[in-house]
């Protein structure tokens, strides 16, 4: 399967980071994998306008159910399609601890990005609390079960598997312990998908780095990663993007 390599900005980046943008365009012309970047709302319209012409998608990391009304602060999916964005990161670890998300807020966000035409990228992973007890598997499963929507296809849906205890932390889980969830998350899809579930891209993510990436992408259900820190400067992000070619 082309693997796909999301950049995850997180709360990083000003005007002047339109040169990563610039940076990562050249390469989408020779790359062999999908490349997408996801800064802060601040930065999708510029990064739209920048990527143009090339194939660097441009995605959000969050969005809101809604279409519009009133809500403070909020930006809706519709909004996200209608500058360009093309994907959108939902259920980060991050937000679910930060902004009390659960699988259903979830649930309806990927209801909204699908409705807007948006691929809906939807994180789960277990804590370390959850791994050290056994039940990574399980937590997973019910986090896919409750927050991806019917209907969901390979062409609008893309599972990252984060375990939290990863995310920014330097530890990675094992290569064994990545293919068994991602197997799992697999069969999973297939159960509830049918036989387009085995077409959805599953991403590690949690601390890839370029010295990890190549590693981690030649695992059997390993389609590509969801990168934070390791994307910020081009030059590291297309490390890993080698890696994926
Ligand atoms: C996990 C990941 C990107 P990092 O949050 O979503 O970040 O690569 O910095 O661990």
């Amino acid at each position: 399967m082309r693997k796909l390599i999301a950049g995850n900005w997180k709360m990083n980046g000003l005007v002047s980071s339109q040169a990563e943008i610039e940076a990562l365009k050249g390469l989408t012309g020779s790359a062999t994998c999908d490349i997408v970047v996801c800064p802060p709302f601040t930065l999708i319209d510029r990064a739209v306008e920048r990527a143009r012409d090339s194939n660097l998608a441009i995605g959000a990391q969050d969005c809101h159910a809604r279409q519009s009304g009133a809500h403070t602060g909020d930006v809706s999916a519709e909004m996200l399609a209608n500058i360009g964005a093309r994907y959108v990161i939902l259920g980060h670890s991050e937000r679910r601890v930060s902004h009390g998300e659960d699988d259903g807020i979830i649930l309806a966000k990927a209801v909204a990005a699908h409705r807007a035409g948006l691929v809906a990228i939807v994180c789960v992973g277990e804590t370390r609390h959850e791994r050290d007890e056994g039940r990574a598997i399980e937590v997973v499963g019910g986090q896919l079960r409750e927050s991806v929507p019917e209907g969901a296809t390979s062409a609008n849906l893309v599972i990252a598997y984060e375990p939290v205890w990863a995310i920014g932390t330097g530890l990675v889980p094992t290569n064994e312990q990545i293919e068994e969830v991602h197997a799992a998350i697999r069969q999973m899809l297939k159960e509830r998908l049918g036989n387009d579930g085995q077409s959805v891209k599953i991403l590690y993510g949690g601390s890839v780095k370029v010295s990890n990436a190549e590693a981690i992408f030649g695992l059997r259900n390993v389609d590509g990663a969801l990168v934070g820190g390791a994307s910020l400067k081009a030059s590291e992000f297309a490390g890993i993007i080698s890696a994926a070619i």
